[in-house]
């Protein structure tokens, strides 16, 4: 499902932010991990305490006027100095209707992080079934392909829900392989 081009300029602009949340490095494989228990990654208004929260306290709760997670944000060339092949991307959804558009993005942007040069979505309903309970969404981008994995090229991972019935999204896990 495409997200509207309208909510796509809507997306503030954002510097690049020092990684929170905890960097492990299991051989050639790079993880970022966001529990959301904490404002980490460029900091979202749409983080809220859920009493159903996948994790802790905290969730994003994205709807119409709150499209958008937290925003992670990495150059290339900070993720390792070989070239990454491949990423996967997970995160936690609980979606609340059928009025909603729920989408797991990496966005490849430019060094300057102004354009777009690819935007990359899994659609979250392709893992969700169920209304108002937790389904794990799953995104896998080879960075082979096009020129994704060129060192000045910066990675945006986010999910974001422009539509007005709430979407809840806990728990972000990001991996590299180089
Ligand atoms: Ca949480």
């Amino acid at each position: 499902m495409k997200i509207s081009a309208a909510i796509l300029r809507a997306i503030p602009f954002l510097f690049l932010v020092a990684c929170s949340g905890s960097k492990e490095d299991k051989g050639n494989k790079l993880t970022f991990k966001n529990d959301l228990e904490g404002n980490y990654w460029s900091p979202s208004q749409n983080l809220i305490s859920f009493p159903q929260s996948h994790s802790g306290n905290f969730v994003n709760k994205l709807e119409t006027g709150q499209a958008f997670s937290n925003i992670f944000n990495i150059r290339v060339k900070d993720i390792s100095s070989k070239p990454v092949k491949r990423a996967k991307v997970t995160a936690w959804f609980m979606l609340t209707g059928t009025d909603s558009e729920q989408n797991l993005v990496l966005d490849v942007r430019d060094s300057t992080m102004q354009n777009s040069f690819e935007w990359i979505n899994v659609d979250a309903t392709d893992f969700v079934s169920e209304l108002n309970k937790w389904g794990k969404v799953e995104l896998i981008v080879d960075l082979t392909l096009k020129n994704r994995n060129s060192p000045d090229h910066v990675f945006r991972i986010y999910a974001a829900n422009g539509r007005k019935q709430p979407v809840y999204v806990d728990d972000f896990e990001i991996s590299f392989e180089e």
